[in-house]
């Protein structure tokens, strides 16, 4: 292990981010006058060789344990790996942005075997008033392979019991806490420990009434949408949430995910994308948490 590389900073007139090569993980976010939009753990890891909590990590080639339910390391090799930064500057809306991408040539032999095929990765990060991350797919091999895959947003949140998330009610998800499947009613609360895999192509809405504000979290290219908080058990018993964080933080993830895999043949890419923005809190909205 070593440590972690520097970040990169990327400096738009209306908005400000970081990013790191190692998993091409963006680590922060702030549009001019908001706080701060992505959670990271007081207690994340500062060195390679580990999943750093909080920011995006990128889930790839797999998600959680995989299809099959026992492959290593979760969520894939791709957020544990050195990734090559190949451009960065400004796009023509004044947006800041870096590119980065990854090949099997840069995954650990070991890490390799569990996917054996040729492919090319690209994360793009561009930061502005909104944050955008796309994550593009390409077989260079011969054969078809499928992937799942994940942007695994950690957002910042006031208060994770207090917020609303708006925009998938009577959507079927996959309860992964009671294993059951089920339809969300309403908005979605944070009352346990909340682990839903939403059969969802759209946009949702985080409302938070603490920090004032609706985190607008929209998608291209992503069959699943992921909602997820440890609440206090769990966080207590993974070393690198700090007791009390898991309050703080809430994941809302673009991704294509166990039943919603991408299958890829030779030559084929996919794009899978996410973009932030932060809007006030209506005051009908604000009134909802009282
Ligand atoms: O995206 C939700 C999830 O799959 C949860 O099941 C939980 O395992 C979370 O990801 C965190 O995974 P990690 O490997 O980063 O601890």
């Amino acid at each position: 292990m070593t440590r972690l590389p520097e970040p990169l900073t990327l400096t738009a007139p209306h908005g400000e981010g970081t990013v790191l090569s190692y998993g091409a993980h963006a680590m922060s976010w702030a549009p001019e006058g908001h706080e701060p939009v992505l959670w990271v753990s007081s207690r994340a890891a500062t060195e390679t060789g580990r999943a750093i909590r909080g920011g995006v990590p990128v889930c790839f080639p797999w998600f959680g344990p995989g299809r099959t339910g026992e492959m290593t390391p979760a969520h894939g090799f791709a957020r544990i790996t050195e990734w090559h930064l190949d451009d960065q500057g400004q796009d023509d809306a004044g947006n800041a942005f870096a590119s980065f991408t990854l090949t099997p040539q840069d995954v650990s032999e070991q890490l390799r075997e569990s996917f054996p095929h040729e492919f090319s990765a690209t994360l793009r990060m561009s930061v502005g008033s909104a944050l955008r991350l796309e994550l593009s797919v390409t077989n260079t091999g011969e054969e078809t392979f499928e992937i799942e895959e994940a942007l695994h947003t950690c957002l910042s949140v006031g208060d994770a019991t207090r917020v609303r998330v708006r925009g998938l009610d009577g959507v079927p998800f996959h309860d992964k806490v009671t294993k059951e499947q089920r339809t969300q009613v309403g908005d979605l609360t944070v009352e346990g420990e909340t682990d839903a895999v939403f059969a969802h192509r759209g946009e949702v809405r985080v409302l938070d009434p603490d920090l004032g504000r609706t985190l607008v979290v929209s998608k291209e290219g992503s069959d699943s949408t992921v909602v997820w908080n440890p609440w206090k058990d769990k966080a207590v018993g993974m070393s690198d949430f700090a007791d009390d964080e898991w309050q703080q933080m809430l994941c809302v993830e673009a991704g294509n995910v166990m039943g919603s895999p991408v299958r890829l043949a030779a030559g084929e890419s996919h794009v899978l994308a996410q973009v932030i923005e932060v809007e006030p809190l209506s005051e009908d909205d604000a009134a909802l948490q009282g």
